[in-house]
């Protein structure tokens, strides 16, 4: 079955007009970008509802198992290109918006980012939505139709200034509102035994109301649906009040009820312990839980076999109650006893982690937890009883210590599969934060290293690439990336190593030409396109990268007639609104930037871009443009990274540490082929045993002396010279993350990438085995992966 099949140009070109007359209301002459966007993709996801349909049919019928991944954040970015590209409809649309005189990519940039997630965790989410969609592998997606995703970015005089973003505040073309698919979601009150049953009377009630989006995979022959939560209100306004002429007060507990979906919270790494939080965190689990069992019994009628046809999976511990929920469900709804309901819950629940930072595990006082979800906490105590009665285990692996209920203890004890992101995390789990665990459940932590969709992040938002990988190793390998490999055979071929340097050098002036308009900066596109983006942490060491530019930049002042490699470092990424160290690290890179960018001598040599609020779409830009991937963390810290994955299939060379996937990509594009630096995970941890390890390091570098040197004489803040001693201090005497242990290293390993890149047909040549080494970080290799060891689904291809 494929969507295509009766989608000619003259069709789709109908389609839209209709659109643009019956839904919009506009005629041609009169019709904006909005509308003409509004139209196209009304068209678009018409086509979509066919194999959507089908994809339920299908399920029902052949009785397939389902999966259901529970995520707080799906970081989508634009829908319209992805639908295109998936459905092979660009072209044909492009064509028909010509003839209107009307330009599709700027129909597509007229598109808000759907940013409902805050990095990597919530991007990963969304590429495995496509790969399930695209392997037929039944499942939804369930998260919270956030009325504000993730704040716009803004920088003034340096600093980050975070405005709110409203992607809702126009119709969003994609979702459909399912007003009848509603769920009361309890909170508050206080528990009553009644004939040995336990009834919940809750103080506060929202409604749950469904929000579908079609998720359509590659060549539209299967879509499956993200299904959002919206918050309202169970009392509507209070006329009473209104009458009486307190407008506020009447539209108070409508208001007090939206709340729930109003935000997504911007923290990505540290847990933040709000209420709002852990409301916002059972609204998504009960809602979910509450669908899954209505659906599951308009099928069968004996929730025994739940576990045979039901497969979720908790993205990190946000949904973690999810055990809790569905045990609570099972008994006081469904009737069921207590050990049938914790096996059957048991049975169907998995869990993910994805990073082993202390600040980032989740703790909930049993305080609160008592008193937003009494029922669940007497549940919690009951599963911790259990599992330190059968486990025998020591009390620091119990789930509620010190008066705190550990979400990520509670996630592995309910799950039947605990996984981590990447092969080196995995063993880190095992050895480290779940070492106990894993000694008392042995076999239950498995890894499933990360993946990312090639549909959206090489043929969406490369063409010139895709281009080239086709005409050389045909086609379909957009939905069999292991085909890459055959690139290998054409090494030796001077015409394709052209062709990727190619391709690329396009990509990079068009990301000058974007960088022009938007910042008005003139780029040379044949520098080096360093590229560091991603949230703005201390542990991936956006420091180390500034700190060498800074060498780079004294370096050629000294000797500006010196054999240089001309550069360009890009910067991009946003810091949680309360990380202040991570915001001083942006107004530092910003200085930085205006002092470099404006110093005549090094100007044809080096420059320092930062655009303000990355995004998906930006990304989509600058990743195909770029040629030197910085993943340059603290070997240990970075569960494994995806933006890695995305610059290796884009034929970018990547500098980095032994952390995460990079491991893993090193290995499968060959070590020859990748600039390695820095200490290992277990270096690092001896390191740390060191005391004064900056200090040491501090003293052995002159580089690092002298670079802190000029910081800490206001080099960069001319007009506020003390600005940066905080961050000089913190260097010397606490560096946590081992930017100074590591920093020689990665001087020296920058120097050999500027050697390299002198060579251009061997730098291509090393972008191409970048590139054929690839294969294996598709998001569909992982979730097959899942499919197999984790849900024991099948495929309905
Ligand atoms: C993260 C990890 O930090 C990141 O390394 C990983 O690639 C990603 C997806 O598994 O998950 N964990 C986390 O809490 N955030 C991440 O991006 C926010």
């Amino acid at each position: 079955m494929n969507a295509l099949n009766d989608v000619s140009p003259q069709s789709l070109r109908t389609r839209i007009t209709k659109h643009l007359t019956y839904t919009l209301g506009k005629d041609k002459s009169h019709a904006s970008l909005y509308d003409w966007r509004m139209a196209v993709s009304y068209s678009v996801r018409d086509i979509v509802i066919e194999p959507w349909f089908a994809a339920t049919r299908k399920t029902y019928e052949a009785q397939g198992k389902r999966v259901y991944y529970l995520s707080l954040e799906f970081l989508i970015g634009r829908i319209l290109g992805d639908a295109m590209t998936s459905l092979g409809l660009f072209d044909t649309v492009r064509e028909i918006l010509d003839d209107e005189g009307i330009s599709l990519w700027d129909v597509i940039e007229d598109e808000p980012d759907a940013a409902l997630g805050n990095g990597g965790l919530g991007r990963l989410a969304a590429c495995f939505l496509e790969s399930m969609s695209t392997l037929a592998c039944p499942a939804y997606g369930y998260g919270i139709r956030y009325e504000h995703g993730l704040f716009r970015q803004k920088f003034e005089n340096g600093s980050q200034v975070e405005l709110p973003e409203d992607w809702l505040n126009q119709p969003n073309p994609w979702e459909f509102e399912r007003p009848e698919s509603r769920y009361t979601i309890p909170f508050k009150g206080h528990v009553e035994q009644a004939d040995g049953k336990s009834v919940w009377y809750a103080a506060e009630t929202v409604y749950a109301r469904a929000y579908d989006m079609p998720v359509v995979g590659w060549q539209g022959k299967w879509a499956n649906t993200l299904r959002l939560w919206g918050a309202h209100p169970t009392e509507m306004f209070d006329l009473e009040r209104f009458n009486s002429g307190d407008y506020t007060a009447a539209a108070a507990p409508e208001a007090l009820a939206r709340t729930l979906s109003r935000v997504l919270y911007p923290e990505d790494t540290t847990e933040s312990g709000k209420e709002l939080r852990l409301k916002q965190e059972y609204f998504l689990t009960s809602a979910a839980l509450q669908d899954i069992l209505r659906r599951f019994l308009s099928e069968y009628d004996d929730l025994s076999l739940l576990p045979d046809k039901v497969a979720i999976q908790m993205n990190d511990t946000h949904p973690a109650l999810a055990g809790p929920e569905l045990i609570r469900l099972l008994m006081d709804v469904h009737g069921l006893a207590w050990e049938d309901a914790k096996r059957i819950a048991l049975g169907c629940l998995n869990y993910t982690n994805h990073t082993l930072l202390p600040e980032a595990l989740e703790t909930w006082s049993t305080w609160l937890m008592g008193r937003v979800l009494p029922r669940h906490m007497q549940i919690i105590e009951r599963i911790d009883a259990e599992h330190q009665s059968e486990t025998n285990c020591a009390p620091d692996l119990a789930i509620v210590q010190h008066d705190h209920v550990h979400m990520g203890t509670l996630a592995f004890v309910m799950a039947s599969h605990v996984n981590g992101v990447s092969a080196l995390h995995t063993d880190l789990m095992k050895e480290t934060v779940f070492a106990g665990l894993n000694g008392v459940y042995p076999s239950r932590i498995i890894n499933q290293t990360n993946g990312v969709t090639p549909r959206r992040w090489v043929r969406l938002s490369n063409p010139a690439l895709s281009k080239v990988l086709t005409d050389t190793i045909g086609a379909g390998w957009e939905s069999d990336l292991d085909r890459l490999a055959d690139l290998a055979a054409h090494e030796e071929d001077h015409d394709v190593r052209d062709a990727i340097g190619a391709a690329k050098r396009h990509n990079k002036v068009a990301l000058s030409n974007w960088v022009g308009e938007k910042m008005g900066m003139s780029l040379n596109p044949d520098a080096m396109f360093d590229v560091q983006i991603k949230r703005i942490h201390e542990y991936k060491r956006q420091l180390m990268n500034v700190f060498e530019t800074i060498a780079r930049w004294s370096a050629i002042r000294a000797n500006p007639q010196g054999d240089w490699t001309p550069r360009v470092k890009i910067f991009g990424g946003k810091a949680a609104p309360g990380y202040f160290v991570a915001k001083d690290i942006i107004h530092f890179i910003n200085d930085v930037a205006k002092t470099i960018n404006n110093d005549p001598v090094t100007a044809d040599l080096l420059q320092v871009v930062y655009p303000a609020n990355y995004n998906v779409s930006m990304a989509q830009r600058l990743i195909p443009a770029t040629d030197l991937s910085e993943q340059i963390s603290t070997a240990g810290k970075e569960a494994s990274g995806t933006g890695n994955m995305k610059f290796t299939m884009n034929g970018a060379l990547t500098i980095g540490t032994l952390d995460g996937a990079n491991v893993e990509i090193r290995e499968h594009v060959g070590a020859e082929n990748f600039f390695l630096f820095g200490m290992t995970a277990a270096q690092v941890q001896d390191r740390y045993q060191v005391t004064d390890h900056a200090r040491q390091a501090i003293l052995a570098s002159q580089p690092l002396q002298d670079i802190l040197q000029m910081i800490a004489e206001g080099r960069f803040s001319p007009t506020d010279k003390g600005r940066y001693l905080p961050l000089v201090d913190a260097m010397w005497n606490h560096d946590p993350f081992l930017v100074a242990s590591d920093f020689d290293s990665y001087l020296a390993c920058q120097a050999q990438v500027d050697r390299a890149y002198t060579d251009a047909d061997q730098w291509n040549r090393l972008a191409l085995r970048n590139i054929a080494g690839s294969g294996f970080f598709s998001s569909d290799r992982t979730i097959k992966g899942y499919m197999a060891d984790i849900w024991d689904t099948k495929s309905l291809a």
